[in-house]
């Protein structure tokens, strides 16, 4: 690699942190006025919500850090939406949300949707099939958004410990990252620029297209980092993660949606919005990475967030809660 490319990637390179730089009490004398809201997007994970919920509220809600969570159930035939509303969570049925836009399964279709349902300043999504989950999860990727004024995106990253401990999964080392490390190299450099486990404020988040499916977390990276630069990104490290293995079948659309959103993102006409994942054998499946517009554009959402221009943490905010952190961090 030639030297000037090097230094300007490790300068570009997201600033890294534990979760353990963030402990509770740093988080509430951090966070001022500044409104938190917790989503949940969950398809048929009875099995973990409800651990998960339950978790959240004993640690962040009760204590004052979280003030909503929200689970939304995306079509679930199990009882997700039961269990997550027994363990003390608002449930929201996805299919309820912007129905004039279509029904739309997809990860990336109901974050989009929690844009509008939620209310915080800062919203952090989790994924609700972890079977290891901790509180930290969500405090450690809360950190650098209340702590240090110019982040806007913060991103966990995890050991697995199902993968001997090395790197991302799968998709991620055969696919986002060598992709990345092509056309988009500054994130390259996130360890897990897939996990499902990050946030940012509100008032970045509105203004960008969301894709629908599995292509939602490389999509908002990509859009970020081009709108305002690697710099406004953070990723926390948040120990390990343990959730649900896919097959390598299950892994091939998943892969595809990632491709068409980077391919798209370099040129419209690299990959359709939709395609097909030829499988001898077996059935084609059908893979989308449509995009929702930013919320700024839907006018339901500005009717119920009139004030979204101004949902940005007021600037004495962001100094209080950067001074009262700087002794802390590394
Ligand atoms: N598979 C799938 N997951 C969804 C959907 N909508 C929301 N989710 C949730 O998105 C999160 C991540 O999904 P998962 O399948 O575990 O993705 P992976 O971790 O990247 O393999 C989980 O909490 C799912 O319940 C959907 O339409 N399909
Ligand atoms: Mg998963």
């Amino acid at each position: 690699m030639v030297a000037a490319q090097a230094d300007h990637m490790e300068a570009d390179a997201p600033r890294t942190y534990h979760h353990r730089d963030f402990p509770l009490r740093l988080l509430l004398e951090s966070k001022g006025r500044t409104s938190v809201s917790v989503c949940l997007p969950a398809r048929n994970e009875a099995p973990t919500i409800g651990a998960i919920v339950a978790s959240l509220n004993r640690d962040l809600v009760s204590t004052g850090l979280v003030d909503e969570l929200l689970v939304i159930d995306d079509h679930s035939t199990d009882d997700t939406a039961a269990i997550a509303g027994e363990a003390g969570a608002s449930v929201v049925a996805s299919a309820d949300v912007l129905p004039d836009y279509g029904e739309g399964h997809g990860k990336g279709g109901v974050l989009w949707k929690s844009l509008l349902v939620s209310r915080g300043d800062i919203v952090v999504w989790c994924d609700a099939d972890l079977r290891n989950f901790n509180s930290h999860m969500v405090s450690g990727v809360l950190g650098p958004l209340l702590t240090e004024a110019r982040i806007q995106f913060s991103k966990g990253f995890y050991d697995r410990p199902d993968n001997g401990g090395q790197g991302g999964g799968r998709v991620t080392e055969l696919v986002a990252r060598p992709l990345l490390s092509l056309l988009f190299p500054e994130l390259a450099y996130l360890q897990q620029p897939l996990s499902g486990e990050y946030g940012g404020h509100r008032s970045a988040l509105e203004r960008l297209p969301f894709v629908e499916g599995y292509g939602v977390e490389i999509g908002l990276l990509i859009d970020l980092v081009r709108s305002e630069g690697a710099e406004v990104i953070a990723q926390v490290d948040l120990d390990q993660r343990e959730h649900r293995n896919r097959s390598l079948r299950d892994l091939g659309p998943q892969a595809m949606a990632i491709m068409q959103t980077i391919l798209r993102r370099t040129d419209r006409d690299l990959a359709p919005v939709l395609a097909e994942l030829s499988i001898p054998g077996a059935d084609t499946v059908e893979v989308g990475s449509a995009e929702r517009p930013p919320m700024i554009e839907v006018a339901e959402y500005l009717e119920a967030h009139p004030n979204s221009s101004r949902t940005a943490p007021a600037e004495s905010d962001i100094q209080l809660a950067a001074s009262s952190s700087a002794a802390s961090l590394p």
